[in-house]
């Protein structure tokens, strides 16, 4: 291999290691990630993955499949914005991993794209193959996730358009790329996936990761650099395995932004949405905008919390001789517990006929692994939803307040488990008003 004089003494003075491997890895950006759909179990992704998932199960070191395992039962971000760099960094390993072992060497993650296909791809539904996992409810099998209970919200990460805080999250609320096309396929594949201790044991877990890691790929493609938030940009973490089995040092989220940094790229990206309209796009220019910044603390044992509209807002929704908009963003927060696992978290927007949701989201919530986990002592679960244009047209059609309430339901009715508690809901909204 050809190395870069320049490029192996850039990370000289400080962080040395993580700056050193980041450097090579760029260099040698081959890996070409495809889709899960259009590969065949001959195909050389899906035979270097299935040897090299064999090789992993038949060793106890670091570079075994339990070892990845416990990296992620252990020390995973989820529930912040640290989730979509985590997770990148952890696929973007393993993927080393399984080239160096296979011998593959230019072997790539597939990526299963849950929002075109119905069916798991058929190569891990092969009772021989490694890939196969049969604690897999068999009810997954045949599951249709087109059709699934949750797999339709409006809020399935597809959206590229979200601001940071709404798609990727914030220190400690989950953006919606995790909250809902991620947990939502954790919970729909259910057995092994449907916990954090034991997800990435499923070889569908790191699949469903690299469409996940695919989502951010389009968002980063759309809004670029500048979209990140400071403080974020100089998160740092480590802990990974590199493929000689050592520990690749400290890495920094602003290094990870692009997956070129990491040696890899998609054969696709999402089709950027041609629905979205600029602002004003329907009516005259905007006239006036104010931003309102409104909380609060649940006081309900339920499960659920409400904020009502301040009333100066919902009256300019209703009088406003123009248009009016109301967009932005809102977080619920809710006590972290085990009853918080698989329940799933619905707002919307209640006026007194009529509602409009905003997204509802099953919880596949990371407790942590104690010892080690320097997350363990967060007290809350959060996270972001947005509003968009239906909610003020609710506010024209209907009469009375307008409220936003989050509720917290089981999933499982019949098991009866005990309320979680709702700690609090904001909600951040830019209420524009355009001449007539
Ligand atoms: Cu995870």
């Amino acid at each position: 291999m050809l190395l870069n004089r320049r490029g192996a003494l850039a990370g000289a003075g400080g962080l040395m290691t993580a700056l050193a491997t980041g450097e090579a890895w760029a260099q040698d950006a081959r890996r070409v990630r495809k889709a899960a759909s259009s590969l065949s179990s001959a195909d050389d992704d899906i035979l270097a993955f299935a040897e090299g998932v064999k090789l992993m199960k038949r060793r106890s070191d670091a570079l075994s499949w339990e070892a990845q395992n416990r990296l992620h039962a252990q020390r995973a971000e989820h529930g912040n914005w640290r989730f979509l760099p985590w997770h990148r960094l952890q696929v973007a390993h393993m993927e080393r991993i399984i080239a160096q072992l296979t011998g593959h060497a230019n072997f790539a993650m597939p990526y299963w794209d849950w929002q075109v296909d119905r069916f798991l791809p058929p190569w891990v539904l092969d009772p021989t193959s490694p890939l196969y996992e049969r604690q897999r409810d068999p009810a997954t099998e045949t599951l249709d996730f087109q059709k699934a209970r949750f797999a339709q919200s409006r809020d399935v990460a597809r959206v590229s358009d979200d601001n940071f805080d709404a798609f990727c999250g914030r220190e400690r609320a989950a953006g919606r790329v995790e909250a809902y096309g991620h947990n939502i396929i954790h919970m729909l594949v259910g057995g092994l996936m449907g916990s954090t201790r034991t997800a990435a044991l499923d070889p569908v877990f790191w699949l469903h990761h690299c469409n996940v890691d695919r989502v951010w790929a389009t968002w980063h493609q759309k809004n670029g650099d500048r979209a990140y938030p400071r403080p974020w940009k100089d998160v740092s973490m480590s802990g990974f395995t590199g493929p000689d089995g050592r520990q690749t040092g400290r890495w920094v989220a602003s290094r990870i932004t692009s997956t070129r940094g990491l040696g890899y790229r998609y054969d696709a990206l999402y089709a950027p949405l041609v629905f979205a309209l600029p602002p004003g796009a329907l009516g005259g220019p905007p006239v006036s905008a104010r931003e309102v910044s409104v909380r609060v603390d649940a006081d309900a044992t339920d499960g659920s919390v409400r904020l009502d509209l301040p009333a100066e807002v919902v009256r300019l929704l209703r009088e406003a001789p123009g248009r009016v908009t109301v967009e932005g963003t809102g977080v619920v927060a809710y006590e972290r517990s085990e009853n918080l696992t698989g329940r799933a978290i619905a707002t919307s927007v209640f006026a007194e006929k009529g509602r409009v949701d905003l997204g509802v989201s099953p919880t596949f919530v990371h407790f942590g692994g104690g010892e080690g986990d320097e997350h363990a002592g967060h007290a809350d679960y959060a996270h972001v939803f947005t509003f968009d244009s239906a909610v003020a047209q609710l506010a024209k059609l209907t009469t009375g307040p307008l409220a936003i309430v989050s509720t917290a339901q089981d999933l499982r009715p019949e098991e009866q488990r005990p309320p979680v508690r709702a700690v609090s809901l904001e909600a951040t909204l830019t209420v524009t008003e355009y001449a007539a």
